[in-house]
């Protein structure tokens, strides 16, 4: 099958990549977008369309893939998209006919969960209490870490550490969410797994809290969460000013000092997918780096694995992200392919969803991705995922909260293989 070997950057659309640090807070609406899933003859096609809406106000890309491409488009930019979609031999599916009215009627569809908390989309303020109140509950396995870093605009991006603070081996996994902004489910589904396995009396969790030790950062990127909330429901960066632009944020999956600078990474500040100027240049990416290689290394934890939740798409994805796998994969790309689909298997048979497992790169090379660095560096080569959860873009981003349980449930069954795994493997 053929894939996207060249890089693409995710559009910026001006009402959600360009908004001046000064512009009055206006609430972006999408009256009349239209989410489009458009089936290409060709990978070419597909990178033409691409840069087609790249390089139109009001239309932004929401996922690509080797034939297929979701991009959500203003009435105004059709008049652009339309004709570049018909020069490409592209069938349509209009999977939204109004953004706006499916982002209206998907705040009412809340879960019936016993924990409110669950059952809703809850601000960054709530995320942070709850966390800290899980640590309080729990003192004999949770430990509240009120600052790895602070984000550019000076939120506390807050971990929790869970296990025995004794551990029978020093081995350590890495869990994080949120780093994309609009991805909402990422955020909730890495607090349902912090949730369900402080309260787990599974020997099987027991056992895994007792041997090692878990760090979570549910919320990487809180000044981006946030803004989707008040103005741009949209927003994938973070939201620190550019020096010479009046573009703001920094895709922070494109500032991991992996391969940085590489493909799928642009230079451009305005673009969805801006890399910084220099690797960790982004105070939440290098947040992650001291957590990584000063704090978790000089506490003595030997760090097996990492795993980085986004969506959508529903995919279980290892190294490499910066280079396609016929170019080379890791050398132990075996345990890796393993493990990730078991991950996979897993999910099935919990929920019956059917979640891919492949090759980072095999979605798009993208460089400078938290997942590479996980393995290549913060791991010494050991273990790395990029899991991107529900749906299959049906609702894409804007996902209701019914199913924050659902997709926590499956995930954190996922989840539960690669720990057992990072516990056994020699
Ligand atoms: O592009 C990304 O950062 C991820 N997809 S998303 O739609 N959530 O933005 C995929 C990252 C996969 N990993 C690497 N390419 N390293
Ligand atoms: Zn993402």
């Amino acid at each position: 099958m053929p894939r996207l070997s060249s890089a693409f950057t995710l559009a910026a659309a001006a009402t959600t990549a360009t908004t001046a640090a000064t512009a009055a807070p206006e609430p972006t609406r999408y009256d009349g977008h239209q989410v489009l899933r458009l089936q290409f003859p060709s990978s070419t096609a597909v990178l033409r369309t691409v840069d087609a809406c790249e390089n139109t106000e009001g239309c932004n890309m929401w996922d690509v893939r080797a034939l297929t491409a979701d991009m959500s488009v203003s009435p105004a930019a059709m008049g652009t998209i339309k004709p570049a979609i018909y020069a490409s031999n592209a069938t349509t599916q209009v999977w939204m006919r109004d953004l706006q009215k499916v982002i209206e009627e998907v705040a009412a569809m809340k879960g019936f969960g016993l924990d409110p908390f669950f059952n809703n989309y809850q601000r960054f303020a709530e995320i942070q209490r709850k966390a800290q109140e899980i640590a309080t509950l729990n003192p004999e396995v949770a430990r509240y870490e009120p600052s790895i870093g602070k984000s550019s605009q000076g939120r506390d991006i807050f971990a929790l550490y869970i296990g025995n603070a004794n551990p029978g081996t020093n081995r350590a996994v890495y869990i994080q969410g949120g780093m994309h902004a609009r991805e909402w489910v990422s955020h909730t589904t890495v607090m349902w797994i912090i949730d369900q396995m402080v309260t787990s009396t599974d020997p099987v969790v027991v056992n895994l809290l007792r041997q090692m030790t878990f760090i979570f950062v549910p919320m990487l990127n809180p000044d981006g969460y946030e803004f989707c909330h008040t103005n741009t429901r949209l927003w994938r960066k973070s939201r620190n000013s550019n020096a010479g632009s009046t573009c703001i944020g920094t895709d922070l999956n494109r500032n991991f000092a992996d391969h940085w600078g590489g493909g799928g990474s642009s230079p451009s500040a305005c673009q969805d997918t801006y890399r910084g100027t220099v690797a960790f240049d982004t105070p939440e990416a290098a947040s992650v780096e001291t957590l990584l290689m000063t704090t978790v290394r000089n506490a003595g934890l030997d760090l097996i694995a990492g795993i980085d939740f986004h969506a959508y798409g529903q995919l279980i994805l290892r190294p490499y992200g910066w280079q396609l796998p016929n170019a080379g994969t890791p050398p132990n790309d075996a345990e890796l392919k393993t493990v990730g689909d078991r991950m996979r298997d897993t999910i099935r048979t919990v929920s019956g969803m059917r979640y891919t497992s492949e090759h980072a790169a095999e979605l798009y090379v993208a460089a400078g991705g938290a997942d590479d660095w996980f393995y290549s560096t913060a791991t010494n080569g050991k273990m790395g995922y990029t899991i991107e959860l529900r749906d299959e873009g049906q609702y894409g981003f804007v996902l209701p909260a019914n199913q924050i349980i659902p997709t926590g449930t499956e995930a954190y069954a996922a989840f539960l293989e690669l720990a057992k795994h990072a516990l056994s493997r020699p």
